[in-house]
């Protein structure tokens, strides 16, 4: 085996990203819905699903699980989710509440105006967090909707206090390996103001909550060209980084398959975490991708698959080399051995690499003659044409 192949066998043999529920489930657009007939139509069917991405790829044994739309009665689900989690092999990954569908978080959530809306919205992440304990997860995942769309409408200031002071209750509900990790997005729903808009927002919040928050780093929630490895390596360097949720965009938060627009960028993100071992043990990989056009496994596993080869593109780059070159400022020599890494070709390395773990060399095409999708859209296709489409 070549260094190189080695560094790439060693750097998969680590590597794990977990599943979406909701990336499997028909979801739409504000302007259309186009029904997938193989789409899940229950908990039990996304189990299924993600079960079969990880028969295929090998490395994403966990699944993230939103709780309003898998745990519809909270708690008492739990022992559901158990049995399914015993059926398909797969494990609850991140516990994501959810603050966004009831009707009275019209004007927020947990940063509400109404005393009692905090209240509720509070209860619910309680209760996500009892839940997450019953099921083994680390991770309780907060992303919230909360916003508002004119200025002066609301104060700003007093959601700021409303909101550190939810997440500092909730702290104290937490296990001791659990975590809370705190995601940002500068608009949308929201589109004057968003309560948590940015890094600097979700690591403030997270530093007042306790040891215990960290920042999730949603790769579509930034600005047009925002250089988010940077804004990773602040976050590696302050040991708050907690984890990712991966998806590319052109506009906004797009919801493309990782990779598919600017492969470079995760490119460098995987770099600067091969950069800091102990913060790369810390930072949980997660997909948040809903698809609507490419069908729903399809695009799974071409993203797992993507994950796994810039992964391992930055694995190999020559980073005591890299190093020198910088402090010598030899610029050109700098970025010729970065660029170097990407543009080799990992493919033969990852194939025997799966070979080696009895894994097939090409998932996709694995999963198109496996039969697997032909039989869900048998199985799905009535109760997916009469369906109404939830939104994600
Ligand atoms: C919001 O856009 C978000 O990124 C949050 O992580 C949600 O939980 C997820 O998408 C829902 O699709
Ligand atoms: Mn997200």
């Amino acid at each position: 085996m070549s260094q190189k192949e080695e560094l790439v066998a060693q750097a998969l043999d680590s590597f794990a990203i977990e599943l979406p529920s909701w990336g499997f489930a028909n979801t739409g657009t504000r302007f259309g819905k186009y029904v997938q007939p193989e789409a899940a139509t229950s908990i039990e069917d996304k189990f299924a699903d993600a079960a079969q991405v990880h028969t295929l790829t090998g490395v994403s044994p966990t699944m993230a699980i939103h709780v309003l739309w898998d745990l519809p009665a909270g708690l008492a689900d739990v022992p559901v989710i158990q049995k399914l989690e015993k059926k398909y092999g797969i494990r609850t990954g991140s516990i994501n509440p959810n603050f966004f569908e009831r009707q009275e978080y019209k004007f927020g959530s947990l940063c509400n105006p109404d005393a009692g809306v905090r209240k509720t919205a509070l209860q619910h992440l309680l209760d996500s967090i009892e839940i997450a304990k019953s099921l083994n997860s680390r991770d309780i995942s907060l992303w919230l909707s909360d916003g508002s769309n004119y200025p002066g409408t609301q104060s700003i200031r007093k959601r700021i206090d409303w909101l550190m002071d939810s997440l500092v209750a909730a702290h104290t509900h937490l296990g001791s390996s659990q975590r809370m990790l705190v995601e940002y997005k500068p608009f949308e729903p929201a589109f004057y103001h968003t309560d948590i808009a940015d890094w600097g927002m979700a690591l403030l919040l997270a530093r007042h909550a306790g040891p215990q928050a960290h920042v999730l780093v949603d790769t579509g929630h930034h600005y047009q060209s925002q250089n988010i490895e940077q804004i990773v390596v602040w976050l590696l360097r302050e040991k708050i980084l907690g984890g990712f949720h991966f998806n590319d965009r052109r506009y906004a938060d797009d919801d493309l398959t990782i990779g598919s627009m600017d492969p470079y960028q995760v490119f460098r993100i995987f770099h600067e975490l091969h950069c800091d071992p102990e913060g790369l043990k810390q930072t949980a990989f997660m997909i948040d991708q809903s698809h609507n056009l490419k069908g729903k496994l399809e695009a799974m596993v071409q993203t797992v698959s993507t994950a796994q080869e810039l992964y391992a593109k930055a694995a190999i780059v020559d980073r005591d080399r890299l190093a020198e070159l910088q402090d010598a400022a030899l610029i050109v020599e700098a970025e010729e051995c970065l660029r170097e890494a990407f543009w080799y070709d990992v493919r033969p390395a990852i194939n025997a690499w799966r070979r080696s773990k009895g894994l097939p060399e090409d998932p996709l095409a694995a999963l198109r003659s496996s039969g697997y999708i032909e039989r869900i859209r048998a199985e799905r296709k009535a109760q997916n044409t009469n369906s109404t489409v939830s939104y994600a």
